[in-house]
C-alpha cells in the first residue's frame, strides 16, 4: 500500500545509533512508518533538497515538515502520537535532558570506542565523510591507542544506567519504559553492534543485561521501504503544516519571519538559511524554498543549535 503524504517518514541507515533511538520509539509507541534508507556517507542528493543542507542523521519527514535532530525528531512524535507516553512517570525535563549526556559525552566515547577497535577496516571513504563533517581529522590510529580510556569511561557511563536500574527499575524512570531508556540505551546498542568484546565490557552489569534485553524486546513497530526519489517527490507535492507561533519570551527579540541560519554548534555546523515561522524555547522552524523539494518548513531543536541573523 502507497503510504499517504502525512505518514512518517524516517530518512535513516541501519547501523545509525541516532536512527535506533527514533526506530525504538516507533517501537514504544507501536507506530508505522515508512523508511527511506540513505547512504552512510554523502552525497545525499534526494534528502538535502528538503533539509537545506543539514547532513546529520536521522531526519523525520511528514509531507513538506522537515524534522532535523533526535531531539526534535521525538518532540514531534510525542506530540502527534501522546500515548503511550514517553514520559511515563513524569521526569519529562530530566528525560529530554539527559540526550545532552547520552548524545555527547556518552556517545563520543562509544564511537571513539567503536572505530578505534575496528581501525583498520573503516573504508578510507567513510574516514575522508566523517573528517568533513567533523571539520577535523578523523584520527583512527589515535582512537586505536586510547581504547584503554574508552573502555574506562564507558565502563563508567554504563555503570550509571547500573546503578540507577538497581535503585528502582525495572526501568530508569521507574516502572514503564521511556525515552530515558531509549537515551540511554543508544550506546550500548552501538557498541553491541560492532563490537564482540561488547559482552565482556557488559559482563559486571546484570541489571544493564536483563534491561537491554527488555528494551529490545520493544521492536521497531511497523516498518515499509521507500525510495529516496519517492520521498523527494512527496515532499514537493506537500504543503507545510507548521503554522505560525510567536515567542514572547525570545531572548533575541527574534519574531516570525526574520531571516535566519540554524546550524549545529559541535559538528556538520552547515547553516540552514530560512524564515521563521515558529519559535520556542525547545524549537525553531523556518520556511525555505528549494527548486526540487519545493517549499518546506524544517525543524530544529534549540539546545545545541545556533540561530543567527541571515547576513
Ligand atoms: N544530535 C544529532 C546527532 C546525529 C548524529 O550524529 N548522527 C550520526 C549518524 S548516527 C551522523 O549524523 N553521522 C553523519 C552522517 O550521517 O552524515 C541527533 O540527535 O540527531
Amino acid at each position: 500500500m502507497a503510504p499517504n503524504d502525512h505518514s512518517v517518514i524516517l530518512h535513516h541507515f541501519d547501523e545509525s545509533p541516532f536512527s535506533e533511538k527514533i526506530r525504538l520509539v516507533f517501537g514504544l509507541k507501536n507506530i508505522a512508518w515508512t523508511s527511506v534508507r540513505i547512504s552512510r556517507i554523502m552525497p545525499r542528493p534526494d534528502l538535502m533538497p528538503m533539509t537545506g543542507g543539514y547532513r546529520r542523521t536521522p531526519v523525520m519527514q511528514i509531507g513538506a515538515d522537515i524534522y532535523c535532530d533526535t531531539q526534535c525528531i521525538i518532540r514531534e512524535l510525542e506530540r502527534r502520537c501522546p500515548a503511550p507516553s514517553l514520559f511515563p512517570g513524569g521526569n519529562e525535563g530530566l528525560a529530554s535532558a539527559s540526550a545532552m549526556w547520552t548524545d555527547k559525552s556518552f556517545f563520543q566515547n562509544a564511537v571513539n570506542l567503536v572505530f578505534g577497535s575496528l581501525a583498520d577496516k573503516v573504508p578510507q571513504s567513510f574516514i575522508e565523510d566523517r573528517e568533513k563533517l567533523r571539520g577535523a581529522k578523523f584520527d583512527v590510529a589515535a582512537m586505536k591507542a586510547a581504547i584503554p580510556q574508552m573502555r574506562d569511561q564507558f565502563r563508567a557511563h554504563v555503570g550509571w544506567i547500573e546503578t540507577q536500574l538497581g535503585s528502582g527499575g525495572p526501568w530508569l524512570g521507574g516502572g514503564a519504559m521511556g525515552l530515558f531508556d531509549i537515551n540511554a540505551y543508544m550506546n550500548i546498542w552501538y557498541v553491541r553492534s560492532n563490537l564482540p568484546v561488547a559482552d565482556e565490557l557488559l559482563a559486571q552489569f546484570p541489571n544493564v543485561r536483563a534491561w537491554e534485553t527488555r528494551v529490545r524486546a520493544i521492536g521497531h513497530g511497523t516498518r515499509t521501504e521507500m525510495s529516496t526519489a519517492e520521498a523527494l517527490e512527496i515532499g514537493r507535492r506537500a504543503t507545510p503544516q507548521t503554522i505560525e507561533v510567536e515567542d514572547p519570551h525570545d531572548p533575541n527579540g527574534r519574531t516570525v519571519g526574520d531571516l535566519v541560519d540554524v546550524r549545529p554548534d559541535d559538528y556538520g555546523k552547515i547553516a540552514v538559511r530560512g524564515r521563521i515561522v515558529a519559535l520556542s524555547a525547545q524549537s525553531i522552524a523556518i520556511r525555505r524554498h528549494d527548486d526540487l523539494a519545493g517549499d518546506v518548513v524544517v525543524h530544529f531543536p534549540r539546545a545545541g543549535f545556533l540561530v543567527t541573523p541571515a547576513a
